[in-house]
């Protein structure tokens, strides 16, 4: 990670062994075995820090996958379909300056730069599993805020019904864009009550730093119980719309991806089972948890669907 903040001073930049100390004394002793897991200088020597941060009552209290995993171990097409690949070439992304623009069904379109948006609202810390549709998970502790505190900020109109997430389209950064493996941009799509849902987190950091570029810095979401390719990163644009769009991986096989791509252990993809997931880090497999485990949060979205139906 070479990101840096030019406005701070280097003094501003807390040190990754106080973000760990930080981190222990809020969490208290659950995180405690956790955090004694992981050696501060696992993290990033150079990444800005994003403290202090609120710690958040939605966090799970499960290991924290190491930094070390969370940050090599990557899917982001744009960068090769290996996992390996954006951590070895996401180096030429770059994170500053960036803007979001936030339009289509909005009363106010408009457009926010990289600093706008960290100062939106509180930054939290949010531990949260994510589960890959290919079959493994990790725990991580992203850094945001709700994606609904951004997206009021446009007042979206009554006619706005699902909400559009469009990633960076430059092959000048993106080696991976002149492989045809996806229709660029990237795009995903939730529904409006989806992405207005408090878990919904509008993320701009991990591990108590600024996003490692292959984890989609400067900017991604991230909805937790949802499979991980629903969590678009390095946004550029976010589109209010009346019609579902087509997200990239439906466009790409749509009877294997879904719209909704709700974690759903009863709903095996085509080619194979979903009912186990292997942690990273871990030898034996878990039980895949309805929802991702975000259940009683989130199952009364839902109600009244029929989830096979709609995968
Ligand atoms: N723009 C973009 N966003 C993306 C992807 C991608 O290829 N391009 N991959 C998705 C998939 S399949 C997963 S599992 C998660 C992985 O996020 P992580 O690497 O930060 O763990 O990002 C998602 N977001
Ligand atoms: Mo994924």
């Amino acid at each position: 990670m070479r990101v840096k903040f030019a406005s701070e001073p280097a003094s501003a930049i807390t040190p990754p062994e106080i973000y760990a100390a930080r981190r222990q004394f809020l969490q208290g002793s659950a995180a405690l075995a956790a955090i004694s897991l992981l050696p501060g200088s696992a993290l990033s020597a150079t990444a800005p820090s994003l403290g202090p941060l609120r710690k958040s009552a939605l966090s799970t209290n499960e290991k924290l996958t190491p930094f070390s995993d969370v940050s090599s171990y990557n899917n982001f097409y744009e960068f090769g379909t290996d996992k390996d690949e954006p951590a070895k070439h996401a180096q030429s992304l770059k994170p500053r300056p960036w803007t979001v623009r936030i339009e289509g069904e909005v009363q106010k379109p408009r457009t926010f730069d990289l600093d706008a948006l960290l100062k939106l609202a509180p930054l939290e810390e949010r531990v949260y599993r994510l589960r890959c549709v290919e079959g493994w998970s990790m725990v991580i502790p992203w850094v945001g805020y709700p994606l609904s505190e951004l997206i009021r900020q446009a007042e979206p109109t009554g006619s706005a019904k699902y909400v559009e997430f469009i990633t960076l389209n430059d092959a000048k950064q993106m080696p991976g864009l002149n492989s045809r493996v996806l229709d660029w941009p990237y795009r995903e799509g939730l529904r409006l009550d989806e992405a207005m849902h408090p878990l919904t987190l509008l993320t701009l950091g991990l591990y108590g730093q600024v996003l490692p570029n292959q984890n989609g810095a400067p900017v991604r979401v991230v909805a937790p119980w949802k499979y991980g390719f629903k969590s678009a990163k390095s946004i550029v644009a976010i589109r209010l719309l009346r019609e579902q769009p087509v997200s990239s991986w439906t466009r790409a096989n749509p009877s294997e991806y879904g719209f909704f791509s709700n974690v759903n252990p009863a709903v095996d993809h085509p080619r194979w089972s979903q009912a186990k997931e292997r942690r990273i880090g871990e030898f034996l497999k878990r039980e895949t948890l309805p929802f991702n485990g975000y259940a009683d949060q989130v199952a009364s979205l839902y109600a009244g669907m029929d989830l096979r139906k709609h995968f």
